[in-house]
């Protein structure tokens, strides 16, 4: 007892001399002040605890929160029986701004969101909204003429953001599927007896590969399950969790269909190998091993499917990292008053975990940012910018025009200046047919691969000096498809009469049937939509080069985003794509 007093006593001291020499270091310039933050031992002698941001929504029902599918420092949370709606942090929840513009309802359950362009969906009780602009305006989702209420479940394809589906309790067994951001809707005849007890209290997960595979999952006691491969037209039941559990959440392994996890009411947490057929306890480490044990909200890590974290109803939230076969508590100081109703975080940071809850937006974050004293000292420092490296500025040559773009060409082995996101068909570089050097990329779908629903985009961010003469982008594609064009395909998406969804935000996609080559412009940050730069569906005799005027958008940070997108219908649609430029001319003395 002594001795251990003793070893504290001596620790504490040694501590206090160090934080002691770090204040003295740190104070004498900003050159010794990076070399020490480089060499500072591991901190974490505390366990870092759970925190309330947004104290404006302290108290507040939060129903559900989103991390940007991209950007970490966006965050989305809609809220319940306050009168408040939806609210948006561009600062990792820093400060949050109301986000109800267009929105006519302000008591909401449920958000979802898939791949870019950023596009998100909330639901109320009864009605269904969507915001393409981050938030910054609302438009209703009209069904279809049927009349309905009472919607049941939300969810939208993880990469193909234009695939939604909608489960409603009246009509009762109601299944909406829309592939097209909402616009058109196909209603399906659904499972047995789906019905909703609660509003937005069942679970729809969708495929991270296959945006026609579906779960849905009855919520409160109500065990039924059932599997879709079809895009909602049949549904197959699953085998009932141990004596029928209800499901409060599921989420779908991002590499293996089969592969879900189910969050079950009163009955800890189970997991499925095999699509549903049969099914495992996976609470060891949960409280009573899960045994009458309520979890309420579940996240799996997109990046890491042995990564997910779990909040239990009055127990705090716990995490694996082994699929499920142990569970640890997650931080500590989270009031077991107060209940979880979703959690979330972004692939790139998973460790930086949110939760919306019955009183308001919660975070637990790493040990890392348990230092705010240690942190603010750095931040003086000059050669010290940690947050600054995210968008390398070009380096202005005076004398003449510049490239905005990294690797271009898409020579770089390594393909680090690109986003290739993985889809059911992810674009990918390509040796066999090329403009210039020994590589091109490919978007879409060859001919002798199968033919699937899908993006297949890549993109790369980019700035420009806001005084700059001119900003243009040049690229060269080669375009194909097998679908049978008619004389004015090749300029239908051109023309704003032919194409209803022209200049809708992010309504990029025609109606269901066509497949489409496109070139967006999205903002940096939120990528959300700037323009449509060109949406085609043609064939190309050989390389076409295609430039665009972008000098309106100079100083901005941008994302340019090419995609090719299959209905999986019909024929196939692809393009090859290299030599691409974003040319800056500088302001000159005596140049316009
Ligand atoms: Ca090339
Ligand atoms: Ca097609």
């Amino acid at each position: 007892m002594v001795l251990r007093r003793f070893i504290w006593l001596l620790g504490m001291a040694l501590l206090c001399i160090w934080l002691g020499s770090l204040s003295g270091e740190v104070s004498s310039g900003g050159e010794m002040a990076t070399v020490l933050l480089e060499s500072l031992p591991p901190l974490a002698p505390t366990p870092p605890g759970w925190r309330q941001v947004a104290p404006e929504l302290a108290g507040v029902a939060v129903r559900d929160i989103l991390v940007h599918p991209e950007n970490p420092e966006i965050l989305m949370a809609c809220t319940w029986d306050a009168g408040l709606g939806v609210y948006v942090s561009e600062d990792q929840g820093a400060s949050w701004r109301q986000a109800n513009n267009g929105l006519l309802d302000l008591d909401l359950y449920r958000l979802a969101q898939g791949a870019l362009p950023w596009t998100v969906y909330v639901a109320s009780e009864n009605r269904l909204w969507r915001t393409s602009d981050g938030g910054w305006s609302w438009d209703y989702v009209q069904l279809g003429d049927a009349p309905f209420s009472r919607l049941c479940g939300l969810g939208v394809a993880p990469n193909l953001p234009a695939r939604v589906y909608l489960t409603a309790s009246d009509p009762c067994q109601a299944v909406f599927v829309s592939s097209d951001y909402g616009q058109w809707w196909q209603q399906w005849q659904g499972p047995d007896d789906q019905c909703c007890n609660a509003p937005l209290d069942s679970s729809i997960a969708v495929s991270h590969l296959d945006p026609d595979l579906v779960y849905l999952a009855r919520g409160h006691d109500y065990g039924e399950m059932y599997r879709s491969e079809d895009a909602g037209w049949h549904w197959t039941p699953l085998s009932p969790i141990a004596d029928g559990r209800g499901v409060n959440a599921l989420a779908l392994h991002p590499k293996d269909d089969d592969h879900l996890y189910a969050a079950t009411y009163e009955g800890g947490v189970w997991t499925t190998l095999d699509g549903g057929v049969s099914w495992q306890a996976a609470s060891y480490g949960l409280p009573g091993m899960g045994a009458d044990t309520k979890p309420t909200a579940l996240w799996l890590n997109p990046e890491d499917a042995n990564m997910a974290y779990v909040a239990i109803e009055g127990g705090g939230v716990y995490r694996t990292n082994d699929g499920g076969r142990w569970w640890q508590a997650y931080g500590s100081g989270f009031p077991s008053s107060v209940t979880v109703h979703a959690l979330a975080a972004s692939a790139r940071n998973p460790t930086r975990l949110w939760a919306a809850t019955s009183d308001g937006i919660w975070v637990m974050e790493p040990a890392r940012y348990w230092f705010p004293l240690v942190a603010k000292r750095w931040v003086v420092s000059p050669t010290a910018t940690p947050t600054a490296a995210a968008v390398p500025t070009p380096t202005p040559t005076p004398q003449g025009c510049y490239d905005a773009i990294e690797d271009g060409g898409f020579e770089d082995p390594s393909g680090v200046a690109w986003q290739l996101p993985t889809t059911s068909h992810s674009a990918a570089y390509t040796d066999a047919v090329v403009h210039s050097g020994s590589q091109a990329v490919r978007l879409g779908i060859e001919p002798l691969d199968p033919n699937v629903l899908s993006h297949s985009s890549v993109y790369q961010t980019f700035v420009t000096p806001a005084d700059a003469a001119s900003v243009t982008l040049r690229y060269w594609c080669w375009r194909h498809t097998e679908e049978e064009l008619t004389a004015g395909d090749a300029s239908w998406a051109m023309d704003p009469a032919k194409h209803p969804a022209w200049r809708l935000p992010a309504m990029s996609l025609a109606a269901m049937g066509d497949d489409v080559q496109e070139v967006l412009l999205l903002y940096g940050g939120s990528y959300t939509l700037v323009d449509i730069l060109d949406q085609a569906l043609v064939n190309d005799d050989g390389w076409v080069e295609q430039t665009h005027d972008l000098t309106a958008w100079r100083g901005k940070s941008l994302v340019i985003y090419f995609n090719a997108y299959n209905d999986g219908l019909k024929g196939r649609t692809w393009m090859y794509l290299d030599d691409v430029a974003i040319q800056v001319c500088p302001a000159e003395d005596g140049v316009e």
